[in-house]
């Protein structure tokens, strides 16, 4: 058997704490929302038990009012900042105040399908449409069809040059003392800046003095951006989640849920840009197109079924951005002012943003760029071993070591 496999569910079982998976030790010690929902797509083929646990203990953090927090802080460490004292959320689990990606019901699917077990995935059905009407009705109260997030942590691409503009205008200063641990575990060129952890912090504490209100915090927020990549997602995950209602003739929900993904579908279309060949989000707060070349720009891949002419602008650009790399997919554009190879979410590479690009290439019959890209993810974690992330231009493994969402994407991308 390949070595490789062996050491990603290694990974996976020294990672775990009890039914749950710590995206790497000591960095980031509680469960992480859309980190999950990548490992229980690994678990999913080989543990469906195992896969179903890590959905379960998510959905413990889930709000009453449906949302599902970034983060679960199931037992305490000081090894991370900032923790449940900063949150103030008063959940029962403590919990952060902020959502994630919603890769979930694409997880449930996947699980769904692997296990037949209709008894436990209902109630984890019934969790992500509970987290998708949330989307629609706090995230989109104006009906638009994105869905806009209230702090850069939320996108899962924290420091990424697409939020530059919009987090300028959020003040540094803070109420709660800013005390990084994060650059104790790992070199600080490789993460966001103080400042940005400022205004990271600023966010976090007007939301909490809006009692973590969602109508409060809409009305307060300063960084409020209508997202395309976690638009894309959520409509990938409610086209898992129509299919599950579907089966489990739930009609009534099957047609409530394709009508959040009409609008989306719409809307997301609306976003394309032929002058970039790439989707672009919206700064709601100045109105203006967000134009940073991010890899957010071609997430939309994942859920639409792109006319020939828009497919062929897609993958050409995407080719573009390739281009000399040694691990691609870049999540900014290389050599732009604002591209860095190490900084984390300002270039760099990373499995599981391949992992879905990859879907999205293989939906709409891009077969060879999807091939491509599988084979360059899957040599680079062969050679580098499971780090967070890979610097494009070198091909260096980054970050956090023993990384689970690294695993788990070896684990589906190698099969
Ligand atoms: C804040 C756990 C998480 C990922 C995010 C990644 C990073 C946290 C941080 O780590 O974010 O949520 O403290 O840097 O940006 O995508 O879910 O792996």
């Amino acid at each position: 058997m390949n070595m490789h496999i062996n050491e990603a569910k290694r990974i996976l079982v020294t990672n775990d704490r009890g039914g749950y998976t710590v995206p790497t030790d000591r960095l980031y010690p509680f469960q992480w929302n859309w980190d999950s929902a990548f490992v229980a797509m690994g678990f999913a083929l080989y543990d469906t038990d195992r896969a179903y646990r890590e959905l379960e203990r998510l959905v413990e953090g889930q709000w009453a009012d449906g949302m599902i927090p970034h983060i679960v802080f199931h037992q305490p460490s000081d090894s991370y900042f900032p923790g449940p004292n900063v949150w103030r959320t008063r959940h029962s689990i403590p919990t952060s105040g902020i959502t994630q990606p919603p890769v979930f019901a694409i997880a449930l699917r996947k699980l769904h399908e692997a296990s037949g077990d209709r008894t436990r995935t209902l109630p984890l059905y019934e969790a992500a449409l509970k987290w998708h009407r949330w989307w629609y009705s706090a995230r989109d109260p104006e009906g638009t069809g994105l869905v806009a997030l209230l702090h850069p942590w939320e996108s899962g691409s924290d420091n990424s040059p697409a939020w530059d503009v919009a987090l300028a205008r959020v003040p540094t200063t803070t109420d709660t003392p800013v005390v990084r641990k994060d650059t104790s575990h790992v070199n600080a060129d490789m993460r966001p800046r103080n400042e940005d952890y400022q205004r990271f912090i600023h966010l976090v504490d007007v939301y909490a003095a809006c009692e973590w209100n969602w109508a409060k915090q809409w009305e307060k927020a300063p960084f409020k951006v209508a997202e395309v990549q976690t638009t894309a997602i959520l409509l990938k995950a409610g086209e898992d989640l129509r299919a599950l209602a579907q089966e489990f003739g739930l009609l009534d929900d099957a047609a409530e849920i394709v009508a959040f993904n009409e609008k989306s579908r719409r809307a997301l279309l609306a976003q394309w840009r032929p002058a970039f060949s790439r989707f672009v989000s919206r700064d709601l707060v100045s109105g203006q197109d967000i134009e940073a070349p991010t890899h957010a720009g071609f997430l939309p891949l994942l859920a639409l079924d792109l006319s020939a002419d828009l497919a062929d602008a897609v993958v050409a650009e995407m080719q573009r951005w390739s281009d000399g790399m040694k691990v691609a997919f870049p999540t900014t554009k290389p050599y732009v002012d604002s591209f860095e190879a190490k900084r984390y979410w300002r270039g760099p590479s990373w499995a599981i943003i391949n992992w879905l690009l990859i879907e999205g290439l293989t939906r709409n019959s891009r077969a060879d760029m999807a091939e491509a890209l599988r084979l360059s993810t899957v040599r680079a974690i062969e050679t580098e071993g499971f780090a967070e992330y890979f610097d494009p231009i070198t091909g260096e493994g980054c970050g956090g070591l023993g990384f689970s969402w690294t695993a788990a994407a070896y684990l589906s991308l190698a099969a």
